[in-house]
């Protein structure tokens, strides 16, 4: 069954996509917490950080440099922004396809435990 991320990469539900390549999708997190709330995405379905071997490592690394560019194009960068990938239940994921959050576009406090 593929993930909710799948189906925006294969376009079977809309999103808004702010950015792709061949290893990366990034769109809008359809619920913001932040001004600038961006969802980066390897494009193979990946389900956690628990499962990523080293193959994984262009895809992952990428989604750094994509964060660095979206933060810089919303105008975030200068000032700071935070990212994020939560990792199985104590970690609060909902959906088990890697996922990056990139937040921003206010003062984000200190780190939730
Ligand atoms: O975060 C999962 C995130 O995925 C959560 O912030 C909502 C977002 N989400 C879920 N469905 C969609 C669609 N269809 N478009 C955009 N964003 C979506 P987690 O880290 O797993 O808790």
């Amino acid at each position: 069954m593929p993930s909710i991320f799948t189906k925006i990469i294969n376009r079977e539900i809309s999103s808004d996509i702010v950015y792709e390549d061949d290893l990366v999708i990034a769109f809008k997190d359809i619920d913001p917490k932040a001004p600038v709330h961006i969802l980066i995405v390897p494009k193979k379905e990946i389900p956690t950080i628990n499962d990523a071997t080293p193959e994984d490592e262009a895809a992952l690394g990428r989604l750094f440099t994509v964060a660095a560019k979206i933060a810089e194009e919303n105008g975030i960068a200068e000032d700071g922004y935070r990212v994020m990938v939560n990792t199985n239940k104590y970690g609060g994921q909902e959906v088990y396809h890697i996922h990056m959050h990139l937040l921003g576009g206010r003062p984000l406090g200190p780190m939730l435990v």
